[in-house]
């Protein structure tokens, strides 16, 4: 992966004396020179920008955990170390139906627990005989990373693993040395021999309280495992390339920075300045002013909101009454894409190694709602793109007659995300009144409000670190969800014979 880590000083230097016709951004992270001004500082974070990797990921907007495994036969969230394998039997595991549902919601990459806590392997692993192979399914033959790639590969969605780092049935969990080459192990197999894989999602729930035998993970060989097997991967969470929004309610934060001083703790000098800055993924401020005048480095760490379609990660048939509604969803959206973020929706197969055919119905009635309501801008000349100072507004003219409720605004992040503060107005009666207001952009920012039928809307760039570069501005009608729509949905589901 191309990292460029420029000292700061230098790069200034060319902004400062215009050499840089051709624009310097600087991917990834950006180490500060001591002698920097905080404002210095400030204008270095405005060229900060995602790799291209991180850039194609924030891009796919809607991505899904699928959580399986031993648990969704125990009916436990955790397992321990003592779960028979035999016990994973699913009666009738499609792999191709999970896709399908998938696609139907609109999602663009599908993450596999490979192996969460309980140890347990969805492949069959030559590091442990806690795995598929030692159950009867498919006669010990079976191979759900397999099975699932190859459907991923079928109809075109990306594939990414949740490899969980705890692992409470490996026998060396707590000699560090061993556990860590058998972990490298895994990955390795994993990362040679299913093909592209996009995501590695390393679970930050990583330590086992009670085990006096504290594991010590080596993050930085298995970090360089991943990028010399599968360089267009981005790693999450315990991954320097994708951020934990630090809830799992899917909700984001109101002001999300992709450009931030926060590290994965991953190693001790990562852990020394989080705790410096005070700071860590649950933090309200991951980027104002005030945190980067204080830091030493930054980074472009974007957040992924994770969240379930159910209270819980794993299949319960207790929960299938507890499936998020599709207004619960739709706020879900809002609140996670509309808010400068991936959302990461966990969508659990249960145990005939199906997608549940009521989060299927849910899941299609999301992705077309999303995509009906975004079909249709409501701007007259939709191609929106322009450069802000402070203070710059730009007015779009709205098709006579049409009621909107929500604008979206988009930064172009390949040249940085620079917006602190903008509003918005309407026109109505020749008369601009203000409906929204918000502090970051982003990739995308989506705003609601109530119903409006305006002659034009007005978004001013109130404060920005550099000119800001507006991407895309829509503005569009999103139809309300009755509780009607969602027991017709309902009533359509064929039941299970
Ligand atoms: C957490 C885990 O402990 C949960 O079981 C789940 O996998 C969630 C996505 O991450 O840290």
């Amino acid at each position: 992966m191309k990292r460029l880590v420029f000292f700061a000083g230098v790069l200034l230097l060319l902004l400062n004396t215009g050499c840089n016709k051709q624009k310097s951004y600087i991917e990834k992270e950006i180490i500060f020179n001591e002698k920097l001004t905080p404002e210095q500082k400030i204008k270095l974070a405005a060229y900060l920008v995602p790799t291209k990797q991180q850039y194609e990921w924030q891009r796919l907007e809607l991505t899904a955990f699928v959580h399986f495994g031993i648990n969704t036969f125990t009916g436990k969230e955790w397992g321990d170390r003592t779960e028979d394998p035999d016990l994973f039997n699913p009666t009738n595991f499609n792999a191709e139906q999970w896709v399908d549902a998938l696609k139907d919601g609109g999602f663009k990459m599908i993450i596999l627990t490979v192996k969460h806590h309980d140890g347990f392997c969805l492949w069959p692993t030559k590091t442990t005989t806690h795995s598929v192979a030692s159950s009867s399914w498919r006669d010990g033959a079976g191979d759900v990373v397999r099975e699932l790639k190859n459907a991923c590969d079928k109809h075109d969605m990306k594939f990414g693993i949740y490899l969980s780092p705890r692992d409470r049935n490996a026998e060396s969990y707590g000699d560090s040395i061993k556990y860590n080459e058998m972990f490298a192990q895994q990955l390795n197999e994993l990362l040679t021999n299913y093909g592209d894989v996009h995501e590695v999602w390393f679970d930050g729930a990583n330590r086992e309280t009670s085990n006096s035998n504290k594991q010590r993970y080596d993050w930085k060989t298995f970090i360089h495992v991943i990028d010399s097997l599968q360089p267009s991967a981005v790693k999450a969470i315990m991954g320097d390339d994708i951020r934990w929004v630090g809830k799992e309610k899917g909700l984001g934060r109101e002001t999300e920075w992709s450009v931030t001083p926060l590290r994965p703790e991953t190693n001790e000098d990562a852990i020394a300045e989080n705790k410096r800055l005070e700071i860590s993924e649950t933090a309200k401020d991951l980027g104002s002013r005030k945190l980067i005048e204080k830091a030493n480095s930054i980074y472009w760490y974007p957040s992924e909101v994770d969240v379930s379609i159910r209270p819980s990660w794993f299949y319960h048939p207790e929960e299938d009454s507890k499936v998020k509604s599709l207004e619960e969803l739709v706020n879900i959206y809002y609140q996670s894409v509309g808010m400068n973020s991936v959302l990461l929706l966990n969508v659990p197969a249960d145990t005939c190694g199906l997608i549940h055919e009521l989060d299927v119905a849910r899941l299609k009635d999301f992705g077309q709602y999303i995509e009906k309501t975004f079909a249709d801008n409501k701007i007259k000349e939709a191609n929106s793109q322009w450069k802000a100072k402070n203070g710059s507004f730009k007015e779009y003219e709205i098709k006579t007659g049409e009621t909107i409720n929500t604008i979206l605004l988009q930064e172009d992040i390949l040249k940085g995300q620079r917006v602190e503060v903008f509003k918005i107005e309407v026109l109505l009666n020749e008369k601009w009144t203000k409906i929204a207001e918000g502090t970051t952009i982003g990739y995308k920012r989506l705003l609601r409000f109530d119903d409006v039928t305006p002659e034009k809307i007005r978004i001013t760039i109130i404060e920005t670190r550099f000119s800001a570069n507006i991407k895309e501005v829509g503005a569009y009608y999103a139809a309300p969800i009755t509780n009607d729509t969602i027991t017709k949905e309902l009533n359509h589901i064929e039941k299970e014979s």
